[in-house]
Parts: C-alpha cells; structure tokens; sequence
C-alpha cells in the first residue's frame, strides 16, 4: 500500500494505522506550498485535491480518511482495530468517525483558514472567533464522553483514537487552550506512549 500524507495533516491518522499493522507500506509526502496539489496527476487520485489518498494493493486509488482508516484496520482485522462489519460495535465506531470527520475535523478548517469563509479581512477576524467559540464547544462534549476511557472506545485502540489524535494535536497550532479539555490531553498522551504512533511522529518530523 501507498499512502499520499502532508505533514501533519489528517493523513497522520492512516499514517499511523498503517504503521500499528505492521504490513509493508510506503508514504510519499504531498507539499501544498509547492504546487503539488495543484499537478493532473494528483487531481487524477483525487478530484479535491486532499490527501489522504491510500493506493491499495490492487492499484486503486482510495480518498476520505475514514474510509481509507477501515480499509486499513480492516487488512489485519485481527488487531481488532474495527470491530467486525455487521457488529453494533462497527456502528458505533462509524458513530465516532462521523463525529471527528464531520464535527471536528472541519471545525478546525475555518481556524486555519478563515480567510476562505469571508470576503474582507475584518470578516475573517470574526468567523475565526465565532468559529473557535464553537469549536470549544464540541471539544468540551468530546471530552466529557471520554471521561474514564483509555480509548474512544473503551479499552481497546481503534481508528477513532489514530483520528482523535490527530484532529486534536492542531489544538496547539491554533491557539485553543488544550489544558481546557483534560480527557483529550490525557488520550493524546496515552497515544504517544504507543511506539508505532512515535515511529509516524518521527518520521513526519513532528517531535519536538
Ligand atoms: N473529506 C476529506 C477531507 C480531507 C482534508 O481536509 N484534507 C486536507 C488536509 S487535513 C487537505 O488535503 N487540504 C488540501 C490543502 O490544504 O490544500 C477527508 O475526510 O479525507
């Protein structure tokens, strides 16, 4: 397999997943600043223009992360990284990787970029806080369903925790008060304990 990823982008959560299974992979890093998002042959794998885009095995090439993330826990059901498809575990599962996709995942996008969501820079200004207000808001519910849980799921890692994870780690690049969510911190540094998730932090170059 072959996982297209930029620096820590939302492409780390597969990273990460493809490194927890130990199959053979490669990872070949995207640079939006230099243009290539911009070339054919990348809008051809991905019509968006996004990463993540996981090539499989069987040369196709796949986008959206958390369909790359299930297809990934899925080449080694054995670790239990996705409940088996059919369980209400697997349900509940798709639950949460809706939520982190749809909820918070693109709740960061306006902080990043509020300068897509407004005409004039005054109006950006405002979008970023209104946007950051609300933000908090879902991290606040998120972290109060992690109350007592190692995992998003329990006990047991999934792809929702590779997801949480990386959705959260942007927390510190802009400027949310991480320390406002102690559930979220306390899962991330449980994530860092795992080795596969230090091996993908390293080699994306994102360990201080
Ligand atoms: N719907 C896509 C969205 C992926 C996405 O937002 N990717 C971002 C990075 S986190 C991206 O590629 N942005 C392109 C850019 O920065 O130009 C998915 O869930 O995979």
């Amino acid at each position: 397999m072959k996982l297209f990823y930029s620096q820590g982008a939302c492409s780390l959560a597969p990273h990460i997943l493809l490194e927890e299974i130990g199959l053979p992979y490669t990872a070949q890093q995207i640079s939006f600043d230099n243009g290539d998002g911009e070339k054919p042959e990348f809008k051809k794998m991905s019509p968006f223009g996004y990463i993540p885009i996981l090539e499989t095995n069987d040369g196709e090439f796949l986008t959206e992360g958390v369909a790359i993330q299930l297809f990934i826990a899925d080449q080694k059901s054995e670790m239990n990284f996705a409940p088996r498809a059919g369980s209400f575990e697997r349900v509940k599962l798709h639950q949460w990787m809706n939520l982190i996709a749809t909820e918070i995942h693109k709740g960061f996008s306006p902080l990043f970029g509020p300068q897509a969501y407004s005409k004039t820079p005054a109006g950006a200004e405002e979008v970023k806080s209104v946007c950051t207000e609300a933000l908090g808001k879902k991290l606040d519910i998120v972290d109060s369903l992690l109350a007592n849980k190692k995992y998003v799921m329990g006990d047991q890692f999934t792809t929702a925790d590779a997801y949480l994870f990386t959705v959260f780690s942007w927390s510190n690049y802009v400027g949310l008060k991480r320390e406002k969510w102690p559930n979220l911190v306390a899962h991330a540094k449980t994530m860092m304990e795992r080795p596969a998730v230090r091996r993908v932090m390293e080699a994306e170059d994102l360990l201080d």
